[in-house]
């Protein structure tokens, strides 16, 4: 397999790096038990929307291809019980390619497993361009007795179109059936995707008309310097030095000079370190002038920590006007650096971050 290598860059406590990541290289999946995960209903979860093609199917009704769309029917229970996809026989290996409605930021994919346990041994991811990427791959063995959720983390994080599923019934001792197939944003992840902070709110997106009516309190601090950034847009007009102080483009929107921005819409994530004075915050305003929606991660960074404060799933949010994401913290903490990620690709554009504030 000849694996597509994609340059990702990671701004780590100051330390801006670049580095060539071949999509394909095999991640640890586990299959873990039926309530093992609590996110099965967050909305932002997408599950399998259509069949792009099959090896074979039981028949053309409760066992068919079709049965692998939508939210699991038969999980958390095991057995040979209609509402999946099922192999042919029992000693046949089969496949099954599956397309989310639109490609879709992935930090996890799951596969709900509930007869033959066991027998899917090979996940290939559909990236957003088409192109198949190797997901994860095992042995395959006999099928265990309870149904099975597996869970892949999806590394570095990004739009998947769909996914391919390889399975073999003779090794795992009887049909294989899979009932539910999903692409999960990292916020929703089961494992290891970082949790934000508790109790943290955010008030959404303001528009530049609600902003206005409820605009940033003159106590408000804003960022005095960048400790890094993994690209940026030239060194003058979109350099990451244009986030710092109070916004030069809002209320206006679009590819205007007096932001940062990334140097690719092609990147899959880009990240930008900012500095303050410390401040004991209780909110964090962020004024996105293009690209809104790209911005999805913050975390606090502030002497060497590491804490996820608000996460969201990357996605376009206005194509035509600027939005000031406001972060309400559930208590004042002490912050004097902010790591902001934003995700070109998932938005095809280039987030643009005018200014940032903590506010006491
Ligand atoms: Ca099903």
């Amino acid at each position: 397999m000849n694996h597509r290598a994609l340059r990702v860059c990671a701004a780590l406590l100051g330390l801006a790096a670049c580095r060539t990541v071949a999509l394909g290289a095999q991640v640890s999946a586990r299959r873990v038990d039926p309530g093992a995960c609590p996110n099965l209903t967050d909305p932002s979860i997408q599950w399998a929307a259509s069949v792009r093609g099959f090896s074979n199917q039981y028949n053309n009704a409760g066992w068919s291809a079709r049965q692998a769309l939508g939210r699991p029917d038969v999980f958390p229970r095991h057995g040979d019980i209609a509402g999946t996809w099922s192999t042919l026989s029992s000693g046949s290996s089969d496949w099954i390619d599956l397309s989310f409605a639109a490609p879709t930021f992935a930090g996890e994919v799951w596969v709900f497993e509930t007869y033959g346990v066991g027998g899917l041994y090979r996940v290939t991811a559909i990236e957003a361009n088409g192109a198949p990427t190797p997901l994860w791959s095992t042995t395959p063995v006999r099928g265990r007795g309870t149904a099975g959720q597996l869970v892949m983390p999806v590394v570095p994080a990004r739009p998947l179109a769909g996914v391919r599923l390889e399975v073999s019934a003779s090794a795992a001792g009887g049909y294989v059936q899979i009932d539910a197939v999903a692409a999960v944003p990292p916020n929703a992840a089961c494992l290891g995707g970082p949790k934000p902070l508790s109790g943290v709110a955010a008030s959404g997106r303001l528009t530049p008309a609600e902003y206005s009516a409820s605009p940033i309190p003159g106590s408000a601090v804003w960022a005095r310097g960048v400790a890094s950034f993994t690209t940026q847009y030239g060194t003058s007009s979109w350099a990451a030095q244009q986030i710092v102080g109070p916004p030069t483009v809002f209320p206006a929107h679009g590819d205007r000079p007096g932001a940062w921005a990334p140097r690719s819409t092609a990147n899959l994530e880009d990240a930008i370190v900012v500095e303050f004075p410390t401040t004991w915050a209780r909110q964090i305003w962020v004024f996105e002038t293009y690209g809104v929606g790209g911005l999805f991660q913050i975390f606090d960074v502030s002497g060497g920590a590491r804490t996820l404060l608000w996460s969201a799933t990357p996605a376009v949010v206005s194509a035509s006007e600027a939005r000031v994401l406001r972060v309400d913290l559930p208590a004042a903490r002490p912050i004097s650096a902010l790591r902001l990620v934003v995700a070109p690709a998932a938005v095809q554009s280039y987030p643009e971050l005018d200014a940032v504030a903590l506010v006491p």
